[in-house]
């Protein structure tokens, strides 16, 4: 009996099953925040999680949390990546200055880097940040335009992807975002 018992204990293990019951006690909590107001807190975004082969494993929207507004429990040691997909949120933020330092930008007074670089680029050829852009932020600052589309369907920078590593225990990311065309 006892040699049954063994036997089927080393299968568990070897099937990964056991790991159900002793290694997913670990949680990622995050507070997702407006890049540019640190202390805007973004609710009722979808977040998700993906493993380290880049599937996504779960989805959660955020809360009204101050310190953590969303969590993804039940975490074994290991790679993921979280993100967010959607904000429910109006556009806004952007305005005639943010119009200027894109032009900025593209004439080489200034250099526009991280989240700023990719809300530069609303316009037309995207990958490529130049008078369109700078023109396209004045004209929905002043309601000429009602969006950036077709080629910004999101007014949230979204779906980038950051890295977490479980070691042991939780972890806590903060995830910055900020709209198109709000570059400062
Ligand atoms: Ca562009």
């Amino acid at each position: 009996m006892t040699k049954k018992i063994t036997t089927y204990f080393v299968f568990l293990c070897l099937s990964g099953l056991i790991s159900v019951a002793i290694g997913q006690n670990d949680t990622i909590k995050s507070l997702l925040l407006y890049e540019s107001y640190p202390n805007a807190r973004i609710d009722g975004a979808t977040v998700y999680l993906k493993d380290a082969s880049f599937n996504i494993i779960a989805t959660t929207t955020t809360d009204t949390g101050m310190n953590v507004n969303c969590s993804f429990p039940g975490l074994s040691a290991g790679t993921y990546y979280v993100g967010v997909s959607y904000i429910n949120k109006p556009w806004g933020y952007s305005n005639s200055t943010d119009a200027m330092m894109i032009q900025q930008h593209f004439v080489g007074i200034i250099t526009l880097t991280g989240l700023p670089l990719i809300a530069a680029d609303v316009w037309y050829q995207i990958g490529v940040i130049n008078t369109d852009d700078a023109w396209a932020v004045m004209r929905r600052f002043t309601h000429s335009i009602p969006n950036f589309l077709p080629w910004r369907p999101d007014d949230w920078v979204v779906n980038i992807d950051y890295q977490v590593v479980i070691t042991s225990g939780n972890e806590f990311l903060p995830i910055y975002t900020r709209c198109y065309g709000d570059v400062n």
